[in-house]
């Protein structure tokens, strides 16, 4: 049975439930497996929403007056003895209750869900991670799985991953989709689009192309990465991990291989003719970005067409980037985190020359998911805040910004115990949230009333 097995991004090997016990294994996951009640490890129950914490009501009673203040992280860090850059590269001033919101359920009984795209009619797509894609109804209702997928590992972390929408899908219908591919040899993240045909005999993938493979093939079933998003010129990024063992890890900094980076591609699956490697002999040409671990959180900054990412950290430093052409975000040569052993990693170095500081950094980690720059009309004060769906973190952290610094954190839905496996905006400015797990549900936030 699938579920037998559970894993979780942050970590470097999955745990079959008899090593569940294993309290430095756990330890390492920061509780990040678990469906159930959070353990001790998990946050203070510094929950945002006022008076009103209970699980299952659909309320969210906090008060319009936002308050912010000491961090609200307060366990101990990993990396003892790790200083952030720059002040605010890390807990933040605590934000607590910036806005009223009530949670409404758009669906339930989902099935390791993984990502959701609000379809132009606001009914959604989801990916289901053991190789379904459904389309739900605005009414909750779920369609058979969608035909025409190729096959996927569902094994891991891997499976059927992110989906999106073409920027033209209201006239073309195209949809793209991420999984992890079983190939000779191994597996590999793989980035595929075709027709999305809905008729009669049901929905199905018509003029189905594999428009990119992630190489070298490899055999693993952990950091497939695979967040697909488009930038306003109608190129996409997708990103894909490092494989995670350590063979893998290395590759992060060789522009040879395809672990460890945000790759960029026209969406025909060519190259842009500006990329920056485009031309340099012994290095792959789709690469924009390097030095990454696992980004499974992506967006386009709507209003400023900006690429951001979050992508998980080992024991510690979960990090947020603005991943710009070229550049090399330090992964596995520094880190604000651990590895799992609780030994540094490679020389214990959190900067070096030549390599990004990330914008923000969690530790203990949220274990990133989904995320969005918020553009929306519903939730004016939320103008330009980052969202980030935490896993082991159970809850949506708000990073309200100040330019491309932050400023603030906020940690929302807090008292719903769910680990959340994606974030995306409305066309109305609603916020949704999909949740991890194998019946799990689609939320939707909204002003309260
Ligand atoms: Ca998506
Ligand atoms: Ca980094």
């Amino acid at each position: 049975m699938k579920n037998d097995i559970f894993f979780h991004e942050n970590c470097r090997r999955f745990l079959a439930p008899a090593c569940l016990a294993a309290t430095l294994l756990l330890a390492a996951c920061s509780g990040g497996g678990s469906q159930a009640t959070p353990s001790s490890a998990a946050p203070p129950p510094t929950s945002n929403s006022g008076s009103n914490t209970s699980p299952g009501n659909n309320t969210n009673a906090g008060e319009d007056s936002a308050t912010t203040g000491a961090p609200l992280e307060t366990r101990s860090g990993n990396g003892a003895g790790y200083q952030p850059a720059f002040p605010n590269q890390t807990r933040a001033p605590g934000i607590r209750n910036s806005i009223a919101f009530d949670v409404q359920t758009v669906a339930s009984g989902l099935d390791s869900p993984w990502a959701v795209e609000v379809l132009p009619d606001e009914r959604f797509l989801i990916t289901e991670r053991p190789g379904r894609l459904r389309i739900i109804g605005a009414d909750g209702s779920k369609s058979a799985p969608v035909q025409g997928l190729p096959a996927v590992t569902s094994q891991g972390q891997g499976g059927l991953l992110d989906v999106a929408l073409d920027p033209q899908f209201q006239s073309n219908r195209i949809i793209y989709w991420s999984y992890a591919e079983p190939r000779d040899g191994g597996n590999g993240t793989t980035l595929a689009r075709g027709r999305l045909i809905e008729d009669a005999a049901g929905a199905r993938l018509e003029n189905v192309q594999v428009i990119f493979r992630q190489m070298p093939t490899f055999q693993s079933s952990l950091h497939f990465g695979s967040r697909i998003v488009f930038a306003g010129d109608g190129t996409l990024f997708l990103t894909v991990g490092e494989r995670s063992v350590p063979a893998g890890m290395v590759q992060a900094q060789d522009l040879r291989s395809d672990f460890g980076k945000v790759i960029h591609l026209n969406a025909d699956g060519s190259i842009p003719s500006d990329n920056p490697f485009v031309g340099r002999a012994d290095t792959l040409p789709e690469i924009w970005s390097y030095g990454h671990r696992n980004v499974q959180a992506a967006t386009i900054d709507a209003l400023t067409g900006r690429l951001w990412t979050v992508e998980h950290g080992p024991l510690g430093g979960d990090e947020l980037n603005h991943p710009e052409p070229g550049r090399n975000y330090g992964w596995p040569i520094i880190s604000y985190g651990i590895d799992y052993d609780g030994t540094k990693l490679g020389e214990g170095i959190t900067a070096r020359d030549g390599m990004e500081q990330p914008v923000y950094y969690w530790d203990p980690v949220i274990a990133p998911s989904g995320m969005i720059v918020y553009r929306g009309a519903m939730f004016p004060q939320w103008q330009g805040s980052i969202f980030i769906g935490g896993l082991a973190g159970m809850k949506l952290v708000r990073l309200q910004m100040d330019g491309e610094r932050v400023a603030g954190e906020e940690w929302l839905l807090q008292e719903r115990n769910l680990r959340i496996r994606d974030v995306q905006q409305g066309s109305d400015g609603a916020i949704y949230v999909l949740a991890d797990g194998p019946n799990s549900s689609l939320l939707r936030l909204v002003p309260k009333n």
